[in-house]
């Protein structure tokens, strides 16, 4: 079993684990020459040969314990007919929602358009060491509806009255989405991933009276699935601050990703029966090494008696200097 697996489910402390949360993608050279000559990110997702690449390359420079499989959370609107752009520097754009036709979306279609991804899963499942993990992933349904409904506003605030003229029809919606990310799950399993990890980076936006609604509720469903399907799961529930100890109890996940705002002391006392991972902002990794590892250590001496996968508190950034990354990992793996 992976070392990721054997913590999940066996909550192994003595069994280390580190990977990176966007540890695929934009830092690495090897990934920017072939995104240079592939200008169409959501066919560069779908081409399985490249993408199944893109997932191995921090495993090759690294040695990582897992690999997260190159895709994106907006790889669901779009498979549910949405228009997904990706514009340099800008990020994603996506096309006028139509809930008609988002309603309307036949499931075999929508499958049928994420057949690549599940292509690139087999494939890089060949090529990996069987005692690492592939991670599937998908968006949570809040933070795909913040993209889908356009919530964001140019200061990266989200505009609730966009979502209040929606009221409506939110709960359809919501069942809809939950549906697709459900089938996206199972067919991400079946072609080799052996850990899920749900992403809801904008989680901390929710107004707190519907957290419940927006976060809680949908992400335990997804969860429950995960557990029907014997796959462990772990939830990234960002930015919402002290409810991550209400999301644990409610939710119960296998495993919990917390965010740089989380003290690690808080979360080693008041987030228990889970699988801790990550926390450490990714912004030390800009700093100077001695900066970077006094703040490493706070996490690994926290978290040194309970089963813990070393990570980030968000993704890796963009402007990480790989060899950074490298003295990073080879200080936590002396450490623990
Ligand atoms: O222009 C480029 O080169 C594309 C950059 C890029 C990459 C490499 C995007 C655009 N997505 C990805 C891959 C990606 N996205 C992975 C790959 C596996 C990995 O290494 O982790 C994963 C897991 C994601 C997940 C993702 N996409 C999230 C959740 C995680 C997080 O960072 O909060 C979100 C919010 C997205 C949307 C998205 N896709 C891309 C961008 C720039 C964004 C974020 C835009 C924003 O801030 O609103």
């Amino acid at each position: 079993m992976s070392s990721l697996k054997e913590i999940l489910i066996n909550k192994n402390i003595t069994c280390k684990s580190i990977w990176f949360m966007r540890q695929a993608g934009r830092y690495l050279p090897e990934f920017r020459k072939i995104r240079d000559q592939n200008k169409d990110f959501i066919k560069l997702c779908l081409n399985s040969a490249l993408s199944s690449e893109i997932t191995l390359q921090p495993i090759k420079r690294f040695n990582l314990d897992s690999a997260i499989i190159f895709s994106d959370i907006l790889l669901i609107p779009y498979a549910s007919g949405q228009d997904v752009t990706f514009l340099k520097n800008k990020g994603p754009k996506l096309g006028e929602f139509n809930l008609k036709k988002f309603l309307n979306r036949d499931l075999d279609i929508f499958i049928k358009n994420l057949d690549p991804v599940y292509k690139a899963i087999n494939q890089a499942r060949k090529k990996l060491d069987k005692k690492k993990s592939l991670i599937g992933f998908v968006g949570a349904p809040w933070t795909l509806l913040v993209y889908m409904l356009n919530l964001k506003e140019k200061d990266n605030r989200i505009s609730l009255s966009k979502i209040n003229s929606k009221k409506n029809n939110l709960d359809l919606i919501l069942t809809k989405l939950n549906e697709f990310i459900c089938l996206h799950i199972q067919k991400q399993i079946e072609a080799g991933a052996d850990v899920i990890q749900i992403f809801d980076s904008w989680a901390g936006e929710i107004p707190e009276p519907e957290l419940n609604s927006f976060c809680y509720l949908p992400n335990q469903k997804i969860v429950k699935f995960c557990k029907l399907n014997k796959i462990p799961v772990i939830c990234f529930p960002k930015g919402i601050k002290e409810n991550y100890a209400n999301f644990n109890k409610i939710i119960e996940p296998d495993g919990l990703s917390i965010d740089y705002d989380i003290d690690p002391c808080w979360a080693a006392k008041n987030l228990t029966n889970v699988v801790l991972q990550g926390g450490l902002h990714p912004k030390f990794l800009s700093e100077s090494d001695e900066k970077m590892y006094v703040e490493t250590k706070k996490y690994l001496d926290a978290f040194k008696d309970v089963p813990y996968i070393f990570n980030l508190g968000h993704g890796l950034r963009p402007e990480t200097d790989p060899e950074k990354l490298n003295k990073l990992i080879k200080f936590v793996r002396k450490y623990i």
